[in-house]
Order: structure tokens, then C-alpha cells, then sequence
């Protein structure tokens, strides 16, 4: 029986707990990590034929290196390598929960959003075009309620779909092609001097399975081609097999991230060369943006995000006919 590995990152309090509860029962194994100061519990059952390994992490809002289960989170999905990631999202705070979102596409993992609260946002009379927001995102979204269950087995139909290599919002040209006119439609209505809607396909060899991310989150013309240059240096070691995505790494570089920082320098032979560009990018976006770079990129991603959202969330008071 194939065994699926599978991590829940999220915001605290989004429901990843619950979810985690109710996907692998209270009757089955739960164990503590040991020797780890951040708790990740990790639990075990089987749907469908697969056996599932499910790691419920620490909350997060970010994956800088900025806090210890920040880099807790990133250093599980590096060198645990989940097969697939699901990225519990609070539907009642979608602009705060989406930044991480955001951060995770740019690792290349395999992903699926569980938008959890789906109760709440229901409740609440605003409505969501989540199928649209997926497109736009370029990561299937699945409506959740962990506290009570509902959706979950839809959930780990995607997961299972997503393993067995369908990319639910890629693969298919015609999906493609539509996701990709209503993100140009977007980015035209509410973007007019950035160009957010990229279609870059990067292929990131994620423990030698071959996996292809159809959509990135553009940053825009500046800061993308920074992040073209700095990836272009790293990319030079040709013998390397990178565990992270090249575009990630160039983005943290440019996030002046610390531990990014130490690991490119220890590790690759022209760890000081990808520093001294990372150090000129970082400059001239400075001068041509009038921003460092850092909150140059998280402007771009909350832009992105914004933008989005105007496209498919819709306050019930709008909803209302007068
Ligand atoms: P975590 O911090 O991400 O692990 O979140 P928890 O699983 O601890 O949940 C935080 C709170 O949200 C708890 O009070 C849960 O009962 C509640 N909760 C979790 N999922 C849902 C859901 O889908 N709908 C509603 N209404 N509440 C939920
Ligand atoms: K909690
Ligand atoms: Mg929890």
C-alpha cells in the first residue's frame, strides 16, 4: 500500500487541528515530535486504498526566517518533502491567510487549499467564487468544515489526484487557457501599471518526482527581473540538485532572509557571486522602486492578492439589490 506524506500549514487558529483530528480519528496514534521546541503532531489512517502520514505543523503567517516556527515550517517542507501540502485557509480572513498562500507557490510544492470555516463564510451571507479563486491562484481550493468534517473526503480526493501527478487546475489546455483570460482580465481591470499574471512553468524536481507549476505569482517587471537574475546565478551550478525551487530561493535572497543567506553561502560554490548580485538587484530595485526589495515583494504579493479577491469575494451588502 502506497504511503501518502501530507503536512497542514496554516495560520494559527484557521482550524488545522481540527482538521487533523477529523481526518486521522481520535483512536489512532498521535505522537509528539521529540527534541523540537515548536509542537508538530503526526498522525496515520488510510482512505481510499492509500495510507496517509499526516503532520499537523505550528501555525505561521509568514515563511521568513523571522521566528522559530517560521523556519520550523520551511525546514519540514525541505527536508521532510511532503508529497502534497495542504494549506488550511480561514474563509473569514482570506487577505491574511492568502499571504502565506503566496509564499508557498513560490516553493513549487504540490498544494491544495482547504478553505476551512466554510460554515462561517456561509453563515455570514458573503460569497466566494472559490473554483475562479483556484484558477487564479493556480492551486485547487476545497471547501472545508474541520470542526464537524464536512469536505474532507473531497479533500483527499484532491490529494490523492494530486499525488497520482493530475494538476487540477493545469493540466487540461482549454482549463488553462480560461484561467488564464480571466487572470489577464483581472490583472487589465485592476492592475493597470503592474503586470501580476504570469504563466511561467517552472519545473522543480521535488524528491525526483518532476512536478510543473503552471501559474507564479508575478511580482511584476522589476522585481521579476531581479529574481530572473539572481535565479540565473544560482542556476549556474549545474551539478547541484536543488532541494528547494531556485525561484524561491532567489525570492528569499531578495528578502535579504538570513538563513537562506548561510545556506547559499555554505553550500554553493559561488555562494559569494549569487550574494554580490542578489546585493546589485537588491540596489537597483531600490532606486527604480523606491522601496527595498523586501517590502517591494510583499507589496506585490498583498497586490496580487487584493486583486484577486476583488475578483471573486463579494460582501453581502454588495450582494443586495436595493
Ligand atoms: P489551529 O490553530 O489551526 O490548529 O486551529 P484549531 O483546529 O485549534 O481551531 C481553532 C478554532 O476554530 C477552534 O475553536 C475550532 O473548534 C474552530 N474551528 C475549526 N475548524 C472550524 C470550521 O470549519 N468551522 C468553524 N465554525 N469553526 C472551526
Ligand atoms: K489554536
Ligand atoms: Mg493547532
Amino acid at each position: 500500500r502506497r504511503t501518502i506524506n501530507v503536512a497542514l500549514v496554516g495560520n494559527p487558529n484557521c482550524g488545522k487541528t481540527s482538521l487533523f483530528n477529523v481526518a486521522s480519528g481520535s483512536h489512532e496514534h498521535v505522537g509528539n515530535y521529540s527534541g523540537v521546541t515548536v509542537d508538530a503532531k503526526e498522525g496515520h489512517f488510510d482512505f481510499q486504498g492509500y495510507h496517509f502520514r499526516l503532520v499537523d505543523l505550528p501555525g505561521t503567517y509568514s515563511l521568513s526566517a523571522y521566528s522559530p516556527e517560521e523556519l520550523y515550517v520551511r525546514k519540514h517542507i525541505i527536508d521532510e518533502t511532503p508529497d502534497v501540502i495542504i494549506n488550511v485557509v480561514d474563509a473569514g480572513n482570506l487577505e491574511r491567510n492568502l499571504y502565506l498562500t503566496a509564499q508557498l507557490i513560490d516553493m513549487n510544492v504540490r498544494m491544495v487549499v482547504a478553505l476551512n470555516m466554510y460554515d462561517a463564510l456561509l453563515h455570514s451571507g458573503n460569497t466566494l467564487d472559490h473554483k475562479k479563486l483556484g484558477q487564479l491562484f493556480g492551486v485547487p481550493i476545497v471547501p472545508t468544515v474541520s470542526r464537524t468534517g464536512k469536505g474532507i473526503d473531497n479533500l483527499f480526493h484532491v490529494i490523492i489526484g494530486l499525488y497520482e501527478g493530475a494538476d487540477f487546475i493545469g493540466q487540461k489546455e482549454e482549463i488553462q487557457d480560461e484561467a488564464m483570460r480571466e487572470y489577464r482580465e483581472w490583472h487589465d481591470k485592476y492592475v493597470p501599471d503592474h503586470k501580476y499574471g504570469s504563466h511561467d512553468e517552472e519545473t522543480h524536481d521535488f524528491d525526483g518526482k518532476s512536478y510543473i507549476r503552471h501559474i507564479h505569482i508575478n511580482h511584476g517587471p522589476e522585481l521579476e527581473r531581479s529574481i530572473d537574475a539572481v535565479k540565473e546565478v544560482i542556476c549556474k551550478n549545474e551539478n547541484i540538485r536543488y532541494k528547494y525551487s531556485t525561484r524561491f530561493l532567489a525570492i528569499k535572497l531578495l528578502e535579504n532572509d538570513k538563513d537562506i543567506e548561510q545556506r547559499v553561502i555554505s553550500t554553493l560554490p559561488n555562494g559569494e557571486e549569487v550574494i554580490r548580485v542578489r546585493d546589485k538587484e537588491a540596489e537597483r530595485i531600490r532606486l527604480s522602486m523606491n522601496e527595498d526589495s523586501e517590502q517591494a515583494i510583499t507589496d506585490a504579493k498583498y497586490g496580487f492578492i487584493t486583486g484577486a479577491l476583488k475578483e471573486t469575494y463579494t460582501e453581502k451588502n454588495e450582494n443586495t439589490e436595493m
